[in-house]
């Protein structure tokens, strides 16, 4: 009597264990790419999460990032004020002559210098006042790579 219900349940549930395997296996399959596909997506967003993250990492130190282009003969993008404290200066030297960019009151301080078609940065401690800005190279600040930023 009673190895009887035994067996039977033994092969319900062997045949129960048999489908829900069987199932399983169905399902997933059909899946597999589906998922794949979420994985590689979920990866590209991670690195690029990680990159953005890397970004304000990488310039922890500054309160502001001024980006300028230097030509001949004037730098351009550089704004008429900017917040008082650390300041990072990226240089983006798109003319034909070297260029850099030099801070008068921070005794002539050069904070970036670039070779043509290169860029440079380079960070300063500004507190409010007015600055006046300028290429050292030859006599580019006589023709026009000069101008008068305002700290506050
Ligand atoms: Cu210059």
């Amino acid at each position: 009597m009673v190895r009887v219900p035994t067996s039977l349940t033994a092969v319900v549930a062997a045949v129960a264990l048999f489908g829900v395997s069987a199932c399983n296996d169905a399902e997933e399959e059909p899946q597999d790419p589906v998922e794949d596909t979420d994985v590689d997506g979920d990866d590209a967003e991670a690195e690029d999460d990680a990159a953005d993250d890397a970004d304000p990492d990488a310039e922890p130190r500054a309160d502001e990032v001024i980006a300028v282009e230097a030509t001949e003969m004037a730098f351009e993008g550089l704004p008429e004020t900017v917040p008082a404290g650390t300041v990072e200066i990226e240089l983006d030297n798109v003319g034909d002559l070297p260029h850099d960019i030099v801070v008068e009151e921070l005794g002539d301080e050069v904070v970036a210098s670039a070779e043509p078609g290169e860029s440079a940065s380079g960070t300063v401690e500004l507190e409010p006042g007015e600055y006046t800005v300028y290429c050292s190279i030859g006599n580019h600040r006589q023709e026009g790579m000069e101008e008068v930023v305002t700290v506050e």
